[in-house]
C-alpha cells in the first residue's frame, strides 16, 4: 500500500531530526566559545575550567597577619605602584579592588613611587583606602632622568618613526623613562633595600576574585621567582633591535643562560611568523608586567644587572620603545629556571583591554574565560597558548 506523500515527508523529517539529535549527543565534543577556540595549541581556554586554589602549603590569614607588630607571618614584601598624582582616582579604585579581594586579610604595606612629590590629596585619599602601612617615595633623579648618552635629536627623530608605525606614547619622553625605570631601576630604590618581593599594581586595574592565602608566602614556599596573569604578543615596531641586542649580549655572556630556559617561547616563529620576522627573531611574547608578583633577587642578580646595563647603553629605551614587559620577560625566559615562573590563574585581573578571569565561585564581576572585552582581533594577541605548550600551566 502506497504511503501518502505528507506522511513520507513527515517520516523523513523525523529521521533527520533523530540523526541530528544523535550527532548532538555523540558527535564531537563542544565547549563554550572562549578565546582559545580560534587558537592553535590551545583547544580550550583553561580559564573555562573550574579553578581552585593552587596545590600545596598555603598560609591563611587566621593568625599573624594583624596590623603592625601583630603581622609576624608577613614576609618582607610590598604592594608597589609607580603613579602620578593626577591618577589618584584610578589608584584608589585599584587599591579598593585589591584590598577587598586580598590585602585587607594580609595587610601587606603599600609603597608608592613618583618622579614628583606626592600631593596631600594623593596621600589623604590613598591612606583612606587601606588600613595597612603606606610609604610615599620620591624617585631619585639619577634613576629617572634621561641618561647622558641619549641624544635628544636622535630621540626626536626616532619617535617620529615610531609614531608613523602607530606606536602609542612614542613621543612621550616620560613614557620611555617609565619603561626604563620599571625595567632596571625600581628595585634599586633605597626604600626597597630590605624588601624582597613585590606585587605591582597600576591605577585603574581590577581584581575580581577572593584570594584567601598569602601569595608572597606561596612564592617562597613553592620556589617561585615570578608570577603573571596575562601573556601577550608585543608590537614588533616598538622593539626591532631588542632581540638582536639580546643575542649580542648572550654571545658575550653565555654563562647566564639557564639550562631550563623558556627560549622556545621567546623565539617561536610558528604561531605568528610575521611578528617573529619583524622583531628579528623574537616572538614578542611577554608577561604583561602591569601585573607582576616577583622576587627582586632576580632583578638584583649579576645576570640581570649585566643584561640591563647592556640594553641601557644600547639606547633602545629611548630610540625605540622597549617596554619593561618584554625586557623582564626575555630576561626571565633566558636566565631563570622556567619552572620558577607561575601563572596565577586564580587571580582575576583586568588592565584594559585584557582579562584573566578564572571560573570560580570566588570571582565576581568578570566572565570566566573571557580574554578581552575589546575588538575581536585583540584575541590574536594572546600568547598564553605558547607558554602552556612550551612551559606548562604551573
Ligand atoms: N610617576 C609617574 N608615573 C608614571 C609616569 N608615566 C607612567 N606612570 C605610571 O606607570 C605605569 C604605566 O603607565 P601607563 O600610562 O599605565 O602605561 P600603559 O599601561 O602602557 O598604558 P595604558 O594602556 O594607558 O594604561 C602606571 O602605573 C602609571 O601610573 C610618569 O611620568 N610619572
Ligand atoms: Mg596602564
Amino acid at each position: 500500500m502506497a504511503i501518502a506523500r505528507p506522511i513520507r515527508v513527515l517520516g523523513l523529517l523525523a529521521i533527520g531530526l533523530w540523526v541530528f539529535f544523535l550527532y548532538q549527543v555523540f558527535g564531537p565534543e563542544k565547549y563554550p566559545k572562549g578565546p582559545g577556540d580560534s587558537i592553535k595549541n590551545m583547544d580550550r581556554d583553561p580559564n573555562l575550567d573550574i579553578t581552585g586554589e593552587p596545590e600545596g602549603l598555603l598560609y591563611r590569614a587566621d593568625k599573624g597577619y594583624g596590623l603592625g607588630a601583630e603581622g609576624t607571618m608577613r614576609i618582607n614584601a610590598t604592594l608597589l605602584s609607580l603613579v602620578r598624582n593626577e591618577e589618584v582616582d584610578g589608584m584608589v579604585q585599584a587599591m579598593e579592588d585589591l584590598e577587598r579581594t586580598w590585602n585587607s586579610k594580609f595587610n601587606y604595606p603599600w609603597t608608592f613611587f613618583n618622579d614628583k612629590p606626592f600631593s596631600d590629596e594623593f596621600k589623604r585619599r590613598t591612606r583612606a583606602a587601606t588600613k595597612a602601612e603606606i610609604h610615599y617615595e620620591l624617585i631619585p633623579s639619577e634613576h629617572w632622568d634621561v641618561p647622558s648618552w641619549i641624544d635628544d635629536e636622535l630621540f626626536n627623530e626616532s619617535s617620529e618613526i615610531l609614531k608613523e608605525n602607530d606606536i602609542q606614547y612614542a613621543n612621550l619622553k616620560s613614557y620611555h623613562q617609565m619603561c626604563r625605570w620599571n625595567s632596571g631601576l625600581f628595585y634599586k630604590h633605597p626604600a626597597l633595600k630590605d624588601t624582597q618581593f613585590y606585587w605591582r599594581v597600576e591605577p585603574k586595574v581590577h581584581f575580581f576574585c577572593d584570594v584567601d592565602y598569602d601569595v608572597f608566602r606561596y612564592m617562597v614556599d613553592h620556589n617561585k621567582t615570578y608570577g603573571f596573569t596575562i601573556n601577550l604578543y608585543d608590537a614588533p615596531a616598538s622593539i626591532p633591535s631588542l632581540w638582536p641586542e639580546t643575542t649580542k649580549f648572550l654571545a658575550a655572556h653565555p654563562e647566564h643562560i639557564h639550562p631550563n630556559n623558556a627560549l622556545p617561547w621567546l623565539s617561536d616563529s610558528a604561531r605568528r611568523p610575521e611578528h617573529n620576522m619583524k622583531a628579528n627573531g623574537y616572538s614578542t611574547c611577554h608577561f604583561w608586567s602591569n601585573f607582576e608578583i616577583a622576587d627582586m633577587s632576580f632583578w638584583r642578580s649579576q645576570a640581570y644587572e649585566d643584561y640591563f646595563n647592556h640594553l641601557d647603553r644600547a639606547g633602545g629605551f629611548f630610540y625605540e620603545r622597549w617596554g619593561d614587559a618584554p625586557v623582564h620577560s626575555i630576561a626571565l625566559g633566558l636566565f631563570e629556571d622556567s619552572s620558577k615562573i607561575h601563572w596565577f590563574r586564580d587571580i582575576g585581573y583586568q588592565h584594559i583591554p585584557y582579562f584573566n578571569c578564572p571560573n570560580s565561585p570566588k570571582c565576581k564581576g568578570c566572565m570566566a574565560g573571557r580574554f578581552t572585552d575589546g575588538e575581536s582581533w585583540l584575541m590574536k594577541e594572546d600568547c598564553r597558548p605558547n607558554w602552556f605548550k612550551f612551559v606548562g600551566m604551573d
